[in-house]
């Protein structure tokens, strides 16, 4: 297992579109396990491919932290391979959701409360699962980096440009 860096704004390769697994092999697995491994490091709830450079349909995903009992390691890692999501309620929820390629920046998001999912799981099985609470905001926040979308998109023009704008400078001061 090896941890991979994280993208960050303002690298275009945030916004390329990801591109269908076409089976669950070695290579996947060693990617989902090195991507889990970075997940937990950085440490965060959910994490795409592309975040690390690699544009395939792959995520991992683990709310049981936040859910779980305090104190207490519970890990619950989730792996989707080409994540679709079939139905979505009429409901919404917001969350204040967080993204590792925008660090330190975070902002209420709306999105369907309840979604159903497709997938295939690491063993390379088709999957279906029901996801509430920060599990299905989570899910589709890591689904819209598959299509190249960030949290920031579904906010005010206003607020994503100055988010944008701020790590632009910033990159600049490092010289990057
Ligand atoms: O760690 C993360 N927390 C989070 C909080 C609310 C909504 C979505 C997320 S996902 C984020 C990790 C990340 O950037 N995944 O792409
Ligand atoms: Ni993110």
């Amino acid at each position: 297992m090896s941890l991979m860096p994280i993208l960050t704004l303002p690298d275009n390769r945030l916004r390329l579109a990801s591109a269908p697994v076409s089976g669950v092999d070695g290579d996947v697995r060693t990617l989902l396990d090195d991507m889990l491994e970075t997940m937990y490091d950085a440490p965060g709830i959910g994490l795409a491919a592309i975040q690390v450079g690699v544009a395939k349909r792959v995520v991992v995903v683990d709310v049981a932290k936040r859910e779980g009992e305090e104190k207490e390691e519970v890990k619950n890692p989730i792996f989707l391979i080409n994540p679709e999501i079939v139905k979505a309620s009429d409901e919404r929820s917001v969350y204040e959701e967080g993204c590792l390629s925008i660090p330190d920046y975070y902002a209420e998001v709306e999105r369907p409360a309840r979604v159903r999912m497709r997938y295939l799981d690491r063993a390379g099985a088709m999957q279906e699962m029901d996801a509430d609470g920060l599990l299905a905001t989570c899910i589709q926040h890591e689904i819209d980096h598959l299509d190249g979308v960030l949290f920031i998109d579904h906010l005010s023009r206003l607020k994503r440009d100055r988010v944008i704008k701020r790590f632009v400078k910033d990159a600049r001061l490092r010289g990057a």
